[in-house]
């Protein structure tokens, strides 16, 4: 089988990807793109949506993280993403469902909402991802960076709700550990599409000790050691509402 997976370092469903095809064991050519500049690339080679995850496998091509399990599983059917008896398997689909639709678009709203207004984000953004130039470059990139905040409601509003919210979204991740939906010995497809995500927002600086020290941070660092640090750029108010101000009931 010949794979070669699209995503970048800072793609929390680009290693949702990555791990599942490691976890069939599946040798395949990474290629990173160039954040940004990735869904023009991605166009170019064939692809419709312009996001990543994107798969080439024996020629063919899948989008989507949700996609690349679901085929994965089709293809390689040992061992399992997801679990053989029909509840378990429900209750999987269920947390993998919420991981990607509710928990994966949090840290892409906050950060490229940052990026759409902050050239200093955006010029150490190029930097972290190894641009030339990089201050020109976060200058120059700023009419993709409000295009992008687009595609995803990178909004004040949204941006303010997902940071008030960030606790409790964390505490449901941690419950899906205790009731032994993701977390056991042997990984399923919920594992991996929650677990990056937390890593990703455990390495954003100012949003780290909200997520330090809990069950779903050593999860996400269990299958996700290393990830890029984003240094800290929240305005104060903001990082506030994630990490002192009273959780919504
Ligand atoms: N839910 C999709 C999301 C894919 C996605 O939005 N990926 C981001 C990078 S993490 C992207 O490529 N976005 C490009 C864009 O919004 O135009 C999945 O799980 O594959």
């Amino acid at each position: 089988m010949r794979a070669r997976l699209y995503m970048f370092a800072v793609s929390n469903p680009g290693h949702s990807a990555r791990l599942m095809l490691e976890r069939k064991g599946i040798e395949t050519q990474i290629v990173n793109l160039l954040p940004g500049l990735h869904p023009l690339l991605l166009w170019g080679l064939g692809f419709r949506r312009g996001t990543v995850p994107a798969l080439k496998l024996d020629g063919r091509r899948i989008e989507g993280s949700l996609e690349i399990a679901r085929e994965l599983e089709r293809l390689v059917p040992e061992p399992p993403l997801y679990p053989p008896d029909p509840e378990r398997r429900r209750t999987v689909e269920q947390a993998e469902r919420w991981g990607e639709a509710e928990l994966q678009p949090i840290p892409r709203r906050i950060f490229r909402w940052t990026l759409a207004q902050d050239n200093g984000a955006r010029a150490q953004f190029a930097a972290t991802v190894g641009v030339p130039l990089p201050k020109l470059a976060g200058a120059l990139s700023w009419p993709s960076a409000r295009l992008l905040a687009a595609r995803v409601h990178a909004d004040e509003a949204h941006v303010r709700a997902a940071l008030t919210n960030l606790r409790a979204t964390l505490d449901h991740v941690d419950g899906l550990i205790a009731d032994g939906v993701i977390g056991g010995e042997e990984p399923n497809a919920a594992d991996f599409q929650i677990a990056p995500t937390v890593r990703l927002l455990g390495a954003f600086q100012d949003l780290a000790p909200a997520v330090a020290g809990r069950p779903c941070d050593a999860l996400a660092r269990r299958y996700v050691p290393r990830m890029p640090e984003a240094p800290p750029f929240l305005p104060a108010e903001l990082k506030a509402l994630a990490l002192t101000a009273p959780r919504p009931r």
